[in-house]
């Protein structure tokens, strides 16, 4: 039964150029448990050696990410010459003890939900392939992550799969294929069709894994943008699952984006190492949850009006660090109001924002950026501002110009007014509260 999961579907069969399942890494690919993870093994070592900063940690911590366990404390003892204060397994079981999962608000990496059930809609054959234990996937699972937003239980993750495979389950962990091999076992792919299984991972670990067993892979980093070379053996690299073409791997198109037939696409011309799409329109992604963002507005970087002549009212990305952590970096459009303040009142606007780190100024940390798309007479900092974000228009991108940053700023506010003016944002009604209160 299990051996055929792989011909039943709809893909020709005879193309091998044609993915026929996927398998998904777990951990920083479809769940953001890294800042977690890192959190109890910077704060382990630092109280057993003085001499490592937190950024030696952190950075040592990112680089071991994707292995088993121990491997990876193996790893990271070595990296930060731990021997004289702990051994690996010691280690390990001390961050163990921080990490017990219950309890834990685990949060899905954006976009994780949408591509499953996409993948589960279209009958394509799905694996986890994770270097977690079969006993640790257990209590992350249990976690309580998902059920207060949508009413579904982080158990519901794992229905998705028709094989699970743990790292407890092979002999050799992640940088060594053999976690894959056995989910395509499972999935009934025979070796030699290895190409034809898609492989979503976060690390560079994952991703050798996963070509050494001769698959297709596509990256989506949870690694800093400056390690991004260490990617260099994906297939193809994201930003986030928001951005994937399934249909570059011969598996369905999804449906959910939608066109702006007015807006003509510009391609960015700054970031080679990431995928480069071609298409005649520019498009957006209704999110399945609007989002409200609500803060006094800040000062940012002072470069909005000046260098770009756009101006962005930045709210402070503290207070809302769990609520923008649902969403992909990236930029988006929806609707402004200022709720307090000289401009309370003043109405609703359209607004277009970039949630990122702005790649082309490097920023080391994250920003909110809307540009409200009418004019004020005068400033609002301080006044506090609520965002209602709507929908996803694109990842943030580097440019070889500022002109030509500028030009696609331009572009995501038409999208954004076409999108409105075309009535193309289903789901609105369901906001009337938020656009009649104070407006
Ligand atoms: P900063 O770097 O401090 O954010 P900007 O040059 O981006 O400076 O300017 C942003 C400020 O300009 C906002 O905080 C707001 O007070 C004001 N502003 C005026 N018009 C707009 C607009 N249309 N959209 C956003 N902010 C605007
Ligand atoms: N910055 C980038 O580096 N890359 C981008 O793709 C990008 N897109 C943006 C889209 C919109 C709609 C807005 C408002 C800003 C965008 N910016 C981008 C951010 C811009 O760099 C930032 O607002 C200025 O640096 C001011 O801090
Ligand atoms: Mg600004």
């Amino acid at each position: 039964m299990q051996s055929r999961l792989c011909e039943q579907n709809n893909m020709r069969e005879n193309d091998e150029n044609e993915c026929c399942c996927v398998i998904f890494d777990l951990d920083g690919t479809l769940i953001n448990t890294e800042a977690i993870v890192d959190e109890a093994v910077v704060s382990t070592i630092k109280t057993m050696k003085k001499s490592v900063s937190e950024r030696e940690i952190f950075d040592a911590a990112e680089d071991c990410r994707g292995q088993r366990p121990l491997e990876a404390s193996v790893e990271l003892c070595e990296k930060l010459s731990l021997h004289d204060v702990v051994k690996p397994a010691e280690l390990l079981t001390k961050c163990g003890e921080k990490l017990q999962w219950d309890g834990i608000d685990i949060p899905d990496m954006p976009g994780a939900v949408r591509l499953l059930e996409f993948l589960k809609r279209k009958k394509v054959p799905m694996a986890l392939a994770t270097s977690t234990s079969r006993k640790e996937l257990e209590k992350k699972m249990k976690s309580t992550g998902r059920t207060s937003d949508d009413g579904n239980h982080r158990g519901d993750l794992l229905s998705y799969f028709d094989a699970i495979c743990c790292g407890d389950e092979v002999a050799k962990g992640k940088p060594d294929p053999e976690i894959f091999h056995l989910a395509m076992e499972r999935l009934g792919v025979k070796r030699e069709d290895a190409g034809r299984c898609l492989v979503f991972e976060d690390t560079p670990h994952g991703v050798s894994a996963a070509k050494s067993a001769g698959c297709c892979c596509v990256a989506v980093p949870s690694l800093r943008r400056e390690k991004f070379d260490m990617y260099k053996g994906a297939d193809r690299v994201y930003h986030s699952l928001m951005d994937i073409e399934l249909e570059d791997f011969g598996l369905p198109k999804f449906e959910d984006w939608k066109e702006v037939k007015t807006v003509e696409f510009v391609k960015e011309d700054g970031d080679a190492s990431l995928s480069s799409q071609t298409r005649k329109y520019e498009r957006f992604l209704k999110l399945d949850a609007f989002l409200e963002l609500t803060g006094p507005v800040i000062r940012g970087f002072g470069r909005g009006s000046k260098m770009l002549g756009i101006p962005t009212a930045n709210l402070d990305v503290v207070p809302l660090k769990q609520q923008i952590d649902k969403l992909a970096p990236g930029i988006y459009f929806g609707f402004a109001k200022i709720s307090s303040g000289k401009h309370k009142s003043t109405g609703i606007h359209r607004t277009v924002m970039s949630i990122g780190y702005n790649p082309f100024f490097n920023d080391k940390r994250k920003s909110i950026e809307p540009w409200l798309l009418r004019e004020f007479e005068e400033d609002f900092y301080d006044e506090t501002l609520s965002v209602l974000v709507c929908a996803y228009v694109r990842a943030e991108c580097n440019f070889t110009t500022v002109e030509n940053l500028i030009e696609r700023i331009r572009k995501d506010a038409r999208v954004c007014e076409e999108a409105l003016d075309l009535d193309l944002v289903e789901g609105l009604d369901s906001w009337k509260h938020w656009f009649e209160d104070d407006a």
